[in-house]
């Protein structure tokens, strides 16, 4: 077979294209813990330490603002981690016997970096 050898000068001028690279950011998704009437309040702040890695003055806010609002966003994050988070909340919560709810919104479309 004949092989081709490309020199430099069979390129000169030739257009120079620049690789597109995608920097679209990721879609984000707002964790939201919704209020209810039995969860302890203890067992949400202990949840939002160990599941959110929230400070416990932090998590103290957050399980007020839900339980006097009836919500409070916990967080935002990647839909994976977002989901895993909640898949994790609703395991805990279950094993416990409390119907502590989490939900998860769109926080926004992703854009071009
Ligand atoms: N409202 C609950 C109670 O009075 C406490 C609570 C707070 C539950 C926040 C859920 O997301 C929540 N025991």
């Amino acid at each position: 077979m004949e092989e081709k050898i490309i020199k430099p000068e069979d390129h000169e001028g030739d257009l120079l294209t620049e690789e597109k690279i995608n920097l679209k950011r990721p879609d984000m998704y707002r964790v939201v813990l919704l209020n209810d009437d039995y969860t302890p309040r203890d067992f949400v702040v202990w949840i939002l330490m160990r599941i959110f890695y929230k400070g416990e003055a932090e998590s103290t806010r957050i399980m007020l603002e839900a339980h006097t609002t009836g919500q409070s966003t916990v967080g935002v994050y990647t839909y994976d981690v977002a989901t895993t988070k909640i898949a994790q909340v609703d395991k805990i919560a279950k094993q416990y016997e409390h119907p502590l709810t989490c939900i998860l919104e769109v926080e926004c479309g992703g854009e071009e970096a």
